[in-house]
């Protein structure tokens, strides 16, 4: 079955959000769950919005190659061309598993990072894909219906819930919520500008999903995968997943390497220009 990328894009349009069903086959999951198995149990977050009892595993896309392709999937890119500018690049990638008794996220969006006035376009995308099914007890995304065209003035109740030593008084947000349950495999796909947060976990087990999010290409992405995923790794990846993990241009200079084109630095015999170009001048570099 094709995927109705114009029924998908119009849905993100209107109300911030849309759900691709079938998104990942069963072996595509079990290939997901099998890499992810062995790094659970050792990353827990660290505060209120990464979830004392949620666990979570970044820089996912260097993890296995699973993950390439999953980035790579043609209906999301497809889905990003529509509402990011060419050069577009990963911001994000990551694995979410909400324990048992975890309680809700503080209510948020995605590209609330990158400080510009709202209302406006978004900066980012994001997917959610659901490992585990996403139910109403175990912690399934709750999402504000077309949020991501509110104004900063209507989003007043965030600004208390996003100071995460404070109490969470987005009650009146809270209320407008909906849940995004999910069968194992779908992928939940919405604006950087869409209210949302992870559920309470109610249930007696852990909500496993993952999420990559893309950005503009002129916005700095949260992970820098440029350190993040070893180079010699990124060397074996597709020349499309290198540019999307920021070894491309956003014309004519942003991502610029000394210079040249920053995917030179894959090159087995790269060596740093301004190493080289100081060894030619006989110039000392700082020590
Ligand atoms: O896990 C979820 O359902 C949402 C997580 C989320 O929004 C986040 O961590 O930014």
């Amino acid at each position: 079955m094709t995927t109705d990328i114009d029924s998908h894009a119009a849905a993100l349009r209107s109300q911030g959000y849309t759900v691709i069903e079938d998104f990942l086959k069963p072996d595509v999951l079990a290939e997901v769950r099998r890499c992810l198995a062995p790094y659970l149990g050792s990353h827990r977050g660290r505060n209120r919005f990464e979830g004392t009892g949620t666990e979570r595993i970044y820089t996912l896309v260097a993890r296995a190659r699973v993950f390439w392709d999953i980035v790579l999937d043609p209906r999301i890119l497809a889905l990003c061309e529509r509402f990011l500018q060419p050069h577009y690049l990963l911001t994000a990638s990551q694995a979410i598993s909400i324990g048992p008794g975890e309680a809700a996220q503080p209510l948020h969006f995605d590209d609330s990072f990158h400080h510009l006035p709202r209302p406006r376009a978004m900066i980012s995308l994001s997917t959610i894909v659901a490992v585990d099914a996403f139910t109403l007890s175990n912690g399934a995304t709750r999402l504000l219906p077309a949020s991501h065209l509110w104004s900063d003035a209507q989003l007043t109740g965030l600004a208390a819930a996003a100071d995460l030593s404070g109490p969470d008084s987005a009650a009146a947000l809270e209320a407008q919520c909906i849940q995004a349950t999910l069968p194992a495999g779908a992928c939940l796909v919405f604006a950087g500008t869409l209210v949302h947060g992870g559920g309470a976990n109610r249930s007696g087990a852990a909500r496993l999903a993952f999420s990559n999010q893309y950005c503009q290409p002129w916005a700095r992405p949260q992970e820098n995968f440029i350190l993040g995923v070893p180079t010699e790794l990124a060397r074996a990846m597709p020349v499309r997943l290198q540019e999307l993990l920021g070894y491309s241009i956003h014309p004519p200079f942003i991502g610029q390497l000394t210079a040249a084109h920053p995917a030179k630095a894959l090159a087995p015999d790269y060596e740093n220009r301004v190493v080289a170009q100081a060894r030619a001048a006989g110039v000392q570099l700082p020590e």
